[in-house]
């Protein structure tokens, strides 16, 4: 087979930043699996160059990109649709073949089959080398394929070091490498991506392995699992870790559900260098499973996750919980009173609050909002959780939960908040962290977008209708918004791809299903 010269970028960052948080951060939320792809390439034989995208400006983007390819793949997430879609347009002026990966593919393979030759879903290495044997142009629209499960082993750290360490030269000052123990989940929330997809252990010997292969390059390393949820198989994972290294020489970071968190675990945990956890709380309402709390619902579930929380944090010294906002069971001020009340029990946690974003086809609940015709078909670019929520709100007005939203964000970020929750922590790293977080985009920036927001939405008519699903016209508000961003490859953005179908999914199943009846 001939060589190709193939380029594998990953999009972590959707437009150029010159926020301290995102230069500092931006480089560690690097993803696997293009570092794996391009390994994968590299083991078939062809020349890689691999790039994390972290927001430095464009041109220093495109100037990283080799001239002379034949194949690109490109890692995104939704939020930056519609960058993949403006690079792929101009790589493929180039030349090159394009192919498509990660969270966007998985969620939007109909519209991103538009725009890149190849969209793959679930991607083992027999798939890379299909895509590798095939390498040509399908256009107008592209093929897509999918493994048909998640892959049952993934490389290590130490096997696909040369991209990782590459990555990282874009981390200044914080250097976090992710790791990967498992794939799936066994719990079954319905508003998740993972709710239908089982759970996979990877090889606890490869872990060990990149373990112990870690402290060779670090003094100390830092370690961000991204299994989905961390520690299902709790006891096999510590004495994996415990058998890799000694106790507390690696610091941890992991998202894992409160169900996991017993006070035994909690004590293994802190043993083993765990210094930050990510718990999904969710609401106030569903999700009892998840978070340990059975049936109980509103202030007696606030108050046993409080008490859940309080004490996590006795071993744990940094703690996000996570919430959506917007899920059904969610009516009048209540849900967001209620997290002002945990917020007050629990002034070491810092809240990070999503908005419910229904993103194509990821989550069982998707398709029953699209039978209802309630998903807004909000440009890709704005789809990350906070910029905009696409599904209608049964129980409020807009500007109703706006109005709740910011209420509860500005609580939860005002002074006397933030000086509480730097006494409730313990140590310096955590305590100004929280400060840092607090005072940029995740408090004070949000505070201010959504204030913004509920201003158009009670004045603007257009940016309403919009909102409300009344008017197809996208405002010049996100256009311009999206054409900044982009700068120089906004005139590489394809005819059209600032629009989708919301009720694409849906639409392709009816489809099947009017194939199987014929
Ligand atoms: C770990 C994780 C993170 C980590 C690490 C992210 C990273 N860069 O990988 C952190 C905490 C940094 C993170 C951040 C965010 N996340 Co996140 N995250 C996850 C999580 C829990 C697991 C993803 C994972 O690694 N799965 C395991 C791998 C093996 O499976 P996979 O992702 O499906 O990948 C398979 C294929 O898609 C394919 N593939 C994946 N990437 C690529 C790349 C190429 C080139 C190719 C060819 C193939 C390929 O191969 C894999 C094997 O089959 C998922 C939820 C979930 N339960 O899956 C959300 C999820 C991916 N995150 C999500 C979101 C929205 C975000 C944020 C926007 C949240 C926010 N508001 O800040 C940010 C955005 C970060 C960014 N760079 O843009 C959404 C994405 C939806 C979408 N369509 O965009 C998800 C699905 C959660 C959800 N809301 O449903 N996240
Ligand atoms: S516990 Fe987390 S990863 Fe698992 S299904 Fe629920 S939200 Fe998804």
């Amino acid at each position: 087979m001939q060589k190709l010269r193939i380029c594998v970028i990953d999009l972590v960052a959707k437009a150029p930043t010159k926020r301290f948080w995102g230069r500092v951060m931006n480089a560690n939320y690097a993803s696997i699996m293009p570092q794996i792809v391009s390994l994968w390439c590299e083991q078939e034989g062809h020349d890689v160059t691999y790039i994390c995208y972290t927001g430095a400006e464009f041109e220093t983007l495109l100037e990283e990109i080799p001239e002379k390819l034949d194949v690109a793949f490109i890692g995104a997430f939704s939020q930056a649709g519609q960058l993949s879609y403006a690079l792929s347009n101009f790589l493929r002026s180039r030349g090159a073949v394009t192919v498509l990966g990660g969270p966007h593919a998985r969620c939007y393979p109909q519209d991103a089959q538009k725009y890149f030759d190849y969209v793959l879903g679930f991607t083992d290495k027999s798939i890379i080398r299909d895509v590798l044997q095939d390498c040509s142009q399908h256009r107008p629209l592209g093929i897509r394929l999918s493994a048909e499960q998640q892959p049952s082993d993934l490389p290590g750290v130490q096997e696909r070091w040369k991209f990782v360490s590459k990555a990282l030269e874009k981390a200044p000052l914080i250097k976090i490498v992710g790791m990967m123990g498992s794939v799936g989940c066994p719990y079954t929330c319905s508003f998740c991506i993972d709710a239908e997809i089982p759970y996979q252990q990877l090889s606890f010997d490869v872990m060990k392995e990149d373990l112990r292969f870690l402290r060779t390059k670090f003094k100390r390393p830092r370690v961000g699992w991204h299994d989905p949820n961390f520690g299902v198989r709790f006891d096999d994972y510590m004495d994996a870790i415990e058998e890799a290294i000694p106790p507390d020489s690696i610091d941890f970071i992991a998202e894992s559900s409160l169900a996991l968190l017993s006070e035994p675990h909690l004590k293994r945990l802190k043993k083993n260098g765990f210094k930050a956890i990510l718990p999904g709380i969710e609401s106030w309402y569903d999700m009892g499973n998840k978070s340990k709390t059975g049936g109980k619902q509103g202030l007696e579930k606030v108050r046993q996750v409080s008490e859940h929380i309080n004490m996590v944090l006795r071993y744990i010294p940094y703690l996000q919980a996570n919430f959506v906002f917007g899920l059904e069971l969610d009516e009048g001020p209540e849900p967001f009173e209620l997290t002002k009340r945990f917020i007050d029990m629990t002034p070491g946690a810092f809240p990070a609050y999503s908005l419910l974003t229904s993103f194509g086809q990821a989550a069982p609940l998707n398709i029953g909002y699209q039978r209802e015709n309630r998903v807004v078909p909000f440009p890709f670019h704005f789809m990350n959780n906070n910029h905009v929520m696409n599904v209608k709100p049964t129980h409020y007005t807009l500007p109703e939960f706006f109005r709740n939203l910011v209420d509860v964000t500005s609580h939860s970020f005002s002074w006397p908040i933030i000086a509480k929750r730097f006494k409730a922590v313990k140590g310096p790293i955590p305590k100004w962290m929280n400060v840092l977080r607090a005072v940029s985009s995740e408090g004070f920036g949000r505070i201010k977008y959504h204030t913004g927001l509920l201003h158009m939405l009670e004045t603007n008519s257009e940016v309403r209708r919009y909102w409300e699903g009344e008017s197809q016209e996208i405002p010049s508000f996100y256009t311009d918004w999206i054409e900044r961003d982009l700068g120089p490859l906004w005139q590489w953005l394809p005819e059209g791809a600032l629009y989708h179908d919301p009720n694409a999914h849906l639409r392709e199943e009816s489809e099947q299903l009017l194939d199987i009846q014929a």
